[in-house]
């Protein structure tokens, strides 16, 4: 009997056991088919800055780590989206701590999660003052200021349908890290959220604040750039000063950015943005000295490259000059705001006004700065939890094509033939008379100007510049043998090794060169792996000429030999000394050739030969080509591009430039 009972109890439990795990695989491959349908790349849309510390190889491109999430089950219900279960307790979160949610509450968060792209029960368990550690250098502490002769600032927080504790811990850190003297009133605009807590809850809570606070309302969603106007036009104080409505101001960020718009009226200062774990609610800081730019594509981007100015060197509390702002969080004498032309109005929902801002300012004589002594924190999140009303890359589109055709000159076709879901038609149906007006009232200068003197560094095309695909002539094909004898009959092909000659050779016979090309047929260098991700080592191999690779397949050549292409990411020899080799060894792959972030460094400058179609890294004299090698994940055999001795002899190291257009 006591046998039986024992074996009946032992079947109980592994019948359990099975249950648990049956259950276990199907939530799993819910959620694996969830993230597989997720498709899009969202950090090509939501950058963040890289944390504070070192890294191993040298400053890289930034780019955004995204823990995948998906809702498993279900729909949200309309008391889904309503509840509000802020209950803050005692010190969590404290000092930018990291909050643990208890694991029996796991399934409510990962459900929650999507209603607004971060983990909500992490931040309803953080009270609304929580403790910042001061982020600021030793420098920027020391530096005292003049409280009674600075500006007075309004401070503009647009949302939609943002979650209850961050709007208000936004609001609430603002408040209490702000000298009240200069905080003039706060401007909340509602772009019209339906969430009901943003209704009389908010409007009753704003009240008792002790600093005055408005709140205006959007009745049909518009988006941030109406939103934000609405909110400038109403405001008193001497200066305007953006966030976004997930932030934490931290202890003297406000003192700086009104210092430098009263020093330099035609500044824009963004404070460093730190980043707020969309997980747990963390507190991290970032490098001082990023700034931003963007791609190909106008996304915008943060790099890390030292940017060396004369006063930065000497004092590390200066701004820094960024060709780009991020746009959520920054400050502007309010009348500059107005005079240097606001926002486009046109521009909707969200995304493009960053550039087209960072375009006019310095276009128009103004300065887009990042002062490395204020410290602000964002939440940066992986996907967009909010609607798109006409679509999400129509929006967008527009909003970029109006930002490109306003203010690039001639690189506005560039981007409209490069973009997905822009093309030259484009043009035809969007109007910018009313801006390129502003642009000619306020005598702003050309994009050219703004490439060479705001971002030298730019790994844009430009007129002294090769733009195209690299092919490997393998010899055997047609179009290698058509190129090879095209190159070989340019008149007078002396100083064949000049980029300057080679490019310009290259340019005026353009369309020749083009015709070369089989693009059904032919092979063109591009990165090993389809999916680059931008911040690490990329081999380099070669592939069909017509597939494009998120655009890095086709490169820029500068005429001191950069081969860079989108993302500013370069042609790279890495000496073996460098213990890459070591690392690709035990990987399996030998290569000395990578893609990696630009950098003003002799490893990334190349020659091309037009009387042998070599390309060869300038300091070692080594000739690119390919070579079977077997690659670590997929053990399969994969041909590779690296950097041997030249030997005129070998078909397999003949390379040919095939331009594209950029411009009309
Ligand atoms: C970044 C900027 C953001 C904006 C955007 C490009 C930072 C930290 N953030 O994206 O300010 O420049 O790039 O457009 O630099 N919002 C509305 N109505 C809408 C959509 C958004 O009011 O239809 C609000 C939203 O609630 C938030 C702000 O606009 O407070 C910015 O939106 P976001 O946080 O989704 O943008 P983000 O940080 O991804
Ligand atoms: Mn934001």
């Amino acid at each position: 009997m006591g046998l039986r009972f024992q074996q009946l109890k032992k079947l109980w439990l592994l019948y359990l056991f099975l249950l648990f795990f049956a259950f276990f695989m199907f939530a799993l491959s819910i959620n694996l088919y969830v993230s597989s349908i997720q498709g899009y790349d969202p950090e090509a849309v939501h950058p963040k800055p890289q944390p504070h510390r070192r890294s191993l190889w040298h400053p890289r491109n930034i780019v955004a780590h995204y823990i995948g999430k998906g809702d498993i089950f279900g729909n949200m219900t309309a008391d889904d989206y309503n509840i509000n279960l802020f209950k803050p307790i005692d010190g969590e979160g404290a000092e930018g701590r990291p909050v643990v949610v208890p694991a029996r509450e796991s399934f409510r968060m990962q459900r929650f999660f999507r209603l607004n792209s971060f983990n909500i029960l992490a931040s309803d368990r953080i009270p609304l003052n929580r403790t910042l550690k001061d982020y600021r250098i030793g420098e920027c502490r020391d530096k005292k200021y003049v409280i009674t002769e600075m500006p007075t600032t309004t401070v503009i927080i647009v949302f939609h349908n943002e979650a209850w504790s961050v709007l208000l811990r936004t609001i609430t850190s603002v408040i209490n890290r702000s000298p009240r003297k200069l905080l003039k009133e706060i401007i909340l605009v509602d772009d019209a959220s339906d969430r009901t807590y943003l209704k009389k809850q908010l409007e009753a809570y704003i009240k008792v604040l002790t600093v005055p606070t408005l709140l205006l309302r959007i009745q049909k969603r518009g988006g941030l750039v109406p939103a934000r106007l609405l909110g400038a036009e109403h405001a008193k104080g001497d200066v305007l000063t953006f966030l976004d409505a997930h932030c934490e101001c931290t202890r003297g960020w406000l003192e700086p950015l009104l210092h430098r718009v009263k020093e330099s009226r035609t500044s824009v200062v963004a404070p460093v943005i730190d980043i707020i774990s969309d997980d747990n609610f963390s507190y991290t800081k970032t490098f001082e000295n990023h700034w931003g730019a963007f791609n190909w594509q106008l996304s915008f981007r943060w790099f890390g490259t030292k940017r060396r100015t004369a006063l930065r060197s000497a004092d590390p509390t200066q701004p820094i000059a960024s060709p780009a702002m991020a746009g959520g969080l920054f400050a502007i004498d309010k009348h500059y705001f107005f005079e240097v032309g606001a926002y486009d109005k046109e521009m909707r929902i969200w995304g493009g006004e960053n550039v087209e801002m960072s375009f006019r300012i310095w276009q128009c004589g103004g300065h887009v700065e990042i002062c490395p002594c204020s410290h602000v924190g964002h939440v940066f999140r992986s996907t967009t939890p909010y609607t798109f009303p006409g679509g999400m890359s129509e929006v967008l589109g527009n909003n970029l094509a109006r930002a490109a055709m306003t203010w690039m000159d001639d690189w506005q076709y560039f981007i409209l033939l490069y973009t997905s879901g822009l093309s030259l038609e484009t043009r035809s149906r969007i109007d910018v008379s009313e801006r390129l007006s502003l642009r000619e009232k306020l005598k702003c200068k050309p994009f050219s100007w703004y490439l060479e003197n705001i971002w030298p560094e730019h790994f844009f095309p430009a007129p002294d510049r090769f733009f195209g695909k690299i092919t490997w002539l393998d010899g055997q094909t047609e179009s290698a043998q058509t190129y090879t004898a095209h190159m070989r009959n340019l008149p007078g092909n002396r100083l064949t090794r000049d980029w300057s000659r080679v490019i310009n050779e290259i340019d005026s016979n353009a369309e020749k060169f083009m015709a070369t090309i089989d693009l059904d047929r032919d092979k063109c260098l591009r990165p090993m792996e389809k999916d680059v991700p931008r911040n690490s080592l990329q081999s380099v191999t070669v592939g069909d000429c017509n597939v494009h690779t998120k655009s890095m397949d086709m490169f820029v050549i500068t005429p001191k030999g950069q081969i860079m292409t989108n993302d500013n990411v370069c042609l790279t020899y890495s000496e073996p000394r460098l213990g890459i080799i070591q690392q690709l060894k035990s990987r399996n792959i030998t290569t000395n050739v990578q893609l990696t972030q630009c950098l003003d460094d002799p490893r990334q400058l190349w020659i091309y030969d037009m009387d042998t179609q070599h390309l060869s890294h300038r300091e070692s004299k080594l000739c690119l080509t390919l070579k079977a090698a077997k690659m670590p994940r997929t053990q399969k055999k994969e041909k590779i591009v690296v950097a041997i001795n030249c030997d005129s002899k070998d078909i397999t190291q003949k390379w040919g430039l095939i331009p594209l257009p950029w411009r009309v």
